[in-house]
């Protein structure tokens, strides 16, 4: 009866951490090994690699408030292309940086200054792929997102080929955005989650513009856009001219530069920017949980679970990759 119970339990364990390892593990290419809370802990002498990163990213935080949007949209690029590995960082001719939707990514100079600064104290220890990771939550913590605790362990991708960036169009449906986000084992509702990511950040007009004067080849803008709304971008984004100017993607402007909840209480009255803004809060997909963000009181810690969830995919680690010496080049660069 005893042995009976305690090896009911014990099979209850192993299921218990063989699910809870499946989740961590779930994504890695191959890898046997996951991530994990405080990978770096011991393993830089004594000093607290987190927050070194921390304080590097607060000293340019101060100087440039975007850069919480730009490291955002950099960690989405990079997890969504070949995985969480650092590829869109590196330099060269025809690496992932230079296709066409990457190249308005910036905030690359933070990654260096972060990357310099752990490599004076233990070089060749912590990898490019965990930088942006621990810099994209630094910087949304600083831009009232709350803080979430990341996951270390990532290793740095070698590859980086302009061909393979496949990222959504802002005129992508919601139901193809849905498979998008699937093909990463990202669920419908982490979908909704972080497309809150535009809660912060800018878009340029030429990626908007059919919306306010020819939406779909119709002669009219966008059937149900807020008429303010229209005529403001309207003039900030006329017909005819070389200028692309860039509009906040969260029309609320106090709250244009703090990652909360506005974005969906914006698209909600009719003020999304690009048109997957806008078809989220009326496509019956995901109208209701847009509903429900926009209602609720918990998005900041939703939104860190669902950056957690992104900062899982396709990423390398243990034996796998590399840690690079500089976050631009691969260690042996393919000849
Ligand atoms: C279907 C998915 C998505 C599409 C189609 C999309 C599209 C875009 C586009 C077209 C822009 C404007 C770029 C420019 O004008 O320079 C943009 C900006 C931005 N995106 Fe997304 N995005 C998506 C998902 C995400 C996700 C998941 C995040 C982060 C969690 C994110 C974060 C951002 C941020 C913060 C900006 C502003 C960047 C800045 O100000 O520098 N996006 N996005
Ligand atoms: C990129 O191309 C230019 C000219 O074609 C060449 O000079 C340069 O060495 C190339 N850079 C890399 C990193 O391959
Ligand atoms: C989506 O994934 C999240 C986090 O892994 C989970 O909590 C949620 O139940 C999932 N939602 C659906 C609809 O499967
Ligand atoms: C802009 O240019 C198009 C042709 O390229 C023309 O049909 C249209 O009238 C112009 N609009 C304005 C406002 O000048
Ligand atoms: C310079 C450059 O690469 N431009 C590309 C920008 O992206 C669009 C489509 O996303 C391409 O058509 C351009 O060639």
């Amino acid at each position: 009866m005893k042995i009976s119970s305690s090896s009911s339990n014990s099979t209850a364990i192993i299921i218990l951490l063989s699910l809870v390892f499946a989740t961590l593990s779930g994504q890695c290419r191959g890898g046997d090994v996951p991530l994990q809370v405080g990978f770096y802990k011991g393993k830089c002498w004594t000093a607290d690699v987190e927050a070194v990163v921390g304080s590097v990213v607060l000293a340019q935080f101060m100087k440039d408030r975007t850069i919480a949007a730009a490291l955002l949209r950099m960690q989405f690029h990079d997890c969504f292309v070949n995985g969480c590995d650092a590829s869109i960082l590196l330099d060269g001719n025809n690496t992932e940086k230079t296709a066409g939707p990457n190249l308005s990514v910036r905030s690359y100079e933070v990654i260096d200054a972060a990357k310099a600064a752990v490599e004076a104290i233990c070089p060749g220890v912590v990898s490019c792929a965990d930088i942006i990771v621990m810099a994209t939550r630094d910087a949304v913590a600083l831009s009232g997102g709350g803080r979430y605790i990341v996951q270390t362990g990532r290793r740095d991708g070698t590859i980086s080929l302009a061909k393979n960036v496949d990222l959504p169009a802002p005129s992508i449906s919601v139901s193809d955005s849905v498979k998008a986000f699937a093909k990463k084992g990202l669920n419908a509702t982490d979908m909704v989650y972080l497309l809150g990511g535009h809660t912060v950040g800018v878009a340029h007009c030429s990626l908007f513009q059919d919306r306010l004067y020819n939406f779909q080849k119709t002669g009219k803008p966008y059937p149900t856009m807020d008429p303010s709304l229209l005529t403001a971008l309207r003039a900030r984004c006329p017909q005819n001219t070389t200028v692309d100017n860039a509009v906040n993607l969260d029309q609320n402007p106090l709250s244009s530069m703090t990652v909360d909840n506005s974005y969906y209480r914006q698209i909600i009255l009719h003020r999304g920017i690009l048109q997957i803004d806008q078809e989220l809060a009326l496509d019956p997909l995901s109208e209701p949980t847009v509903t429900a963000i926009a209602k609720g009181f918990d998005f900041s810690t939703r939104f860190g679970q669902a950056m957690i969830k992104l900062g899982t995919v396709q990423v390398f680690t243990g034996k796998q990759g590399e840690i690079r010496r500089s976050c631009r080049a691969t260690n042996k660069p393919h000849k």
